[in-house]
């Protein structure tokens, strides 16, 4: 079903989190979101950008994915007739880079497309095999180990069947080490978001001892060589997160053995047609894949939730309950985890949610409606 966007409405929000975040490259209290709706025949569809707050996961941050959507994404998508959702990304490869942005609009329109046929979003990217997602969590770097300990307590009385724990220099094997102590049978994963070298290999090394499910991006962001010559030394499985940007990537990092998982995040690959492109790539290669998180309100997480749904998304991603982020998220039905840890997947026509417009607007900072000139 062929479909031209009128109009393409950027809208920034704000929203403090319920607790701190804090990762190997910063702290947030407080996100910045930017959503995005494109507009067709009287259809919205809705998709947000993953940026955080600063270019510090990657390039991208809140106010650069505003000024590339509205000045160079936009323009070229705005009136051009597009056969399929997965169409709207290619009116933008020529730009470098900011695939947080783009995903936001590309995801956007395959929303509106799904609800332009009537279907659930998951149905729309060819998903489905799996009617319920398995939730992991990923819990920060805290204050105290005493705090990481309760927050672990909670999510494993909660149902989640996964621990994340971020990791960074000086909060690493001693932590682990205390964790595993407490809770020795828990699957847990660490996450460095790129805070090593591949000098640094020796102390990765003596994780291989905390049974860990695997450590995520070790080393740096825009890194796949130095991540093939660590895993040689690692028996702990690694998953790329930042180097994975495109299948491409994914083909090349398989190929030389860089990782033997892959977290596949919407935003940082462009958006689904991408995403979907990495997720065939890893089954074709038996690397099985899991869906990241980027603090994502309730837009994006139901996108999560619907990229989740594909086959080889086998293992518990960092897609969990809204609660867990906001006292309230703008959709007027939270993301709700089972006892068992458990998503249910919407079977309502497009992302599966109503967005809730009266928070939304009164959480509001900017908005900008962009028209064909
Ligand atoms: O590396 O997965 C990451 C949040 C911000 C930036 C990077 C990452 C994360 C998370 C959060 O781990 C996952 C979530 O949404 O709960
Ligand atoms: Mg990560």
């Amino acid at each position: 079903m062929a479909f031209v966007i009128e109009q393409i409405k950027l809208r920034q929000i704000e929203m403090p989190l319920v607790h701190f975040f804090q990762t190997s490259f910063g702290r947030t209290y407080s996100r910045k979101i930017v959503l995005v709706e494109a507009l067709a025949g009287g259809i919205s569809g809705w998709g947000e950008v993953t940026a955080g707050e600063n270019p510090f996961y990657n390039e991208e941050w809140t106010d650069s994915s505003w000024l590339i959507l509205r000045d160079f994404v936009a323009p070229r998508v705005l009136g051009h007739e597009f056969a399929a959702a997965s169409e709207v990304g290619d009116r933008s490869v020529h730009i470098r880079g900011h695939f947080m942005a783009r995903g936001g609009l590309e995801a956007a329109c395959w929303d509106l497309e799904a609800k332009q046929k009537g279907i659930p979003l998951y149905k729309a990217i060819g998903g489905g095999a799996h009617k319920q997602i398995a939730c992991g969590v990923s819990i920060g770097i805290q204050d105290d180990v005493d705090q990481l300990l309760g927050k672990i307590d909670t999510e494993m009385n909660a149902g989640y069947r996964r621990i994340k724990m971020k990791i960074a220099p000086g909060w690493d094997v001693e932590v682990i080490r205390a964790v595993r102590k407490r809770f020795p049978e828990i699957l847990l994963t660490a996450d460095a978001n790129s805070a090593y070298r591949l000098s640094d290999w020796e102390l990765l090394a003596a994780l291989d001892e905390f049974n860990l499910m695997m450590i995520e991006q070790p080393l740096a962001h825009d890194e796949i060589i130095d991540h093939a010559e660590l895993q040689a030394k690692l028996k702990t499985p690694i998953c790329l997160d930042e180097c994975i940007r495109s299948a491409h990537q994914a083909e090349q990092a398989i190929r030389m053995q860089a990782g033997r998982i892959i977290n596949i995040k919407l935003g940082r690959v462009g958006g689904f047609a991408e995403a979907i492109k990495v997720h065939d790539v890893a089954m074709k290669h038996n690397i099985p894949v899991w869906c990241g998180g980027m603090l994502e309100s309730g837009i994006g997480r139901a996108a999560n939730i619907a990229l989740s749904t594909l086959p080889n998304f086998v293992l518990p991603g960092d897609v969990s309950a809204s609660k867990r982020y906001w006292k309230k998220d703008v959709i007027t039905t939270p993301v709700e985890v089972s006892p068992d840890g458990l998503i249910t997947v919407s079977e309502g026509p497009g992302f599966g949610f109503d967005v809730d417009h009266a928070f939304l607007d009164s959480i509001t900072v900017r908005q900008e409606t962009i028209s064909k000139p």
